[in-house]
């Protein structure tokens, strides 16, 4: 290392523009002489590092929250109506077909089902909502466990929201994004199944969501299309997932 050169400063960034994106860190490499602020970069991590969601493995099934493992490290949480594709949409981020049963009865799980990304890093299954089916008990305790949850689990860092992008925001998915928004937890909409929709429908589905979603005093552009059955998305998602995991603990 030449003699006036500090390093250190680790960063993370990517590029939503390009057609791949890609979280990196790398090192900057500065001369101390602020005239001469030369910028050295190493990559030290690139997007083939995103791999450990492939190694995501099943961990647990509860029925309670209090039966949920010790509240450390991180947690990111999945949340959708049944049927949306809330189980294709892990199978698709870890790139394993049968992590997350699709399943061809849905709603049928009230289970918190959790999988192990990584050391003190977890993904979570929420119980699905909006199943027709379901009775009034199941579904005000629904109403009960989930804001709770998102209030009070000071791992969760994130919460991927999944939809139907051919139909507007349901009341209880504008709920559900009220009370991530209040509990200050990071959102992201998925917009799911976008290969049934065209160009132009595309775009209003995510103009749409958005504004629905900044009309809560969210960010419009937590609104992403995705499609669980073509890919669309995935990097990105990885990406976002990988920062949220990412981001230094409250206690480090
Ligand atoms: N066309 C299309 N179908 C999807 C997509 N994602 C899920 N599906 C289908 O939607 C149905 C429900 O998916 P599943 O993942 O079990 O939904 P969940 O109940 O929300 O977990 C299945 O038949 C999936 O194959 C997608 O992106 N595009
Ligand atoms: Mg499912």
């Amino acid at each position: 290392m030449t003699a006036g050169v500090r390093r250190g400063h680790v960063y993370r960034t990517g590029s939503p523009a390009s057609g791949v994106y890609y979280s990196i860190e790398y090192r900057r490499t500065e001369h101390r002489s602020p005239s001469l602020p030369a910028i050295e970069t190493t990559v030290i991590r690139a997007a083939a590092e995103l791999e450990y969601f492939r190694r995501a493995s099943f961990m647990l099934s509860v029925q309670q929250l209090r039966d949920l493992p010790p509240d450390e490290g991180r947690e990111i949480a999945f949340v959708g109506r049944s049927n949306v594709g809330k189980s294709s949409v892990i199978n698709a981020l870890c790139d394993q077909q049968g992590l997350a049963r699709t399943s061809r009865t849905p709603g049928r799980t009230q289970h918190f089902v959790l999988f192990e990304v990584g050391p003190e890093r977890r993904l979570m299954d929420l119980p699905g909502f909006g199943y027709a089916v379901v009775d009034k008990a199941t579904r005000a305790h629904w109403n009960e466990t989930i804001p709770v949850y998102l209030e009070e689990r000071v791992s969760l860092s994130g919460l991927v929201l999944i939809v139907d992008s051919r139909h507007d925001l349901k009341p209880e998915e504008l709920n559900l994004i009220g009370w991530t928004l209040a509990a200050n937890v990071p959102l992201v909409v998925l917009l799911n199944k976008a290969d049934k929709l065209g160009r132009q429908a595309s775009m209003a589905a995510v103009r749409a969501a958005g504004k629905a979603i900044a009309a809560l005093g969210g960010d419009a552009s937590s609104a992403r299309l995705f499609s669980a059955a073509n890919k669309t998305g995935v990097p990105e998602l990885r990406a976002l997932l990988d920062e949220w995991f990412s981001a230094p603990l409250a206690e480090e």
